[in-house]
């Protein structure tokens, strides 16, 4: 069994704790501002790791977006290399977890239905994307 290697950012590894810890009962929002996040288990692509990464909630019927903004910031997050190495995750959405595999949205009409999505669950996405030229990647996580 792979060994899990938490977030160095201790704020998410700490979300990550409470939300596990607590069966998908505490620690599902972004801090105090009582948006929905879910946490996706992923596998690291260099070292095999266990990885958990909590994101804001945006769904689309059964399936959930991933949105790899990092506030904007001028890198990709690692875990999209991560997805894009090993699709298949398991996503918790409260006291829910899944199977689910991973397609990374290449279609510029589907980008923007489902960026729609994201921007209307959660605004600042907007704005990281405007703060950045780097494209914000956009994956589909759909039940397998
Ligand atoms: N991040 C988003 O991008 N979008 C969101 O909507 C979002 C919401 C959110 C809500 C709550 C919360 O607590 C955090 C939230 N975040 C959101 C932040 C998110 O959880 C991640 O912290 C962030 O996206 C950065 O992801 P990251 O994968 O780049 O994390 C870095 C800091 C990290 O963990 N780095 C590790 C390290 O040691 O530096 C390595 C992790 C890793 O996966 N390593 C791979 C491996 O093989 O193990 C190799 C990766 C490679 O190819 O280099």
């Amino acid at each position: 069994m792979a060994t899990y290697i938490p977030s160095p950012r201790d704020w998410v590894r700490e979300q990550v704790e409470l939300y596990e810890s607590s069966g998908g009962t505490k620690g599902t929002t972004l801090r105090d501002t009582g948006l929905p996040c879910i946490l996706f288990t992923h596998t690291g692509n260099k070292t095999g790791a266990v990885r958990k990464t909590p994101l804001m909630r945006v769904k689309d019927g059964d399936s959930y977006v991933l949105v790899g903004s990092v506030g904007g910031a001028p890198q990709d997050p690692v875990w999209v290399h991560n997805l894009r190495a090993n699709p298949d995750i398991e996503l918790r959405d409260c006291t829910e977890v899944w199977p689910m595999r991973v397609r990374e949205v290449t279609d510029a009409a589907e980008r923007a239905r489902l960026w729609a999505l994201a921007v209307a669950a959660f605004p600042p996405y907007d704005d990281y994307q405007k703060k950045t030229t780097r494209r914000i990647p956009v994956f589909v996580a759909s039940p397998r």
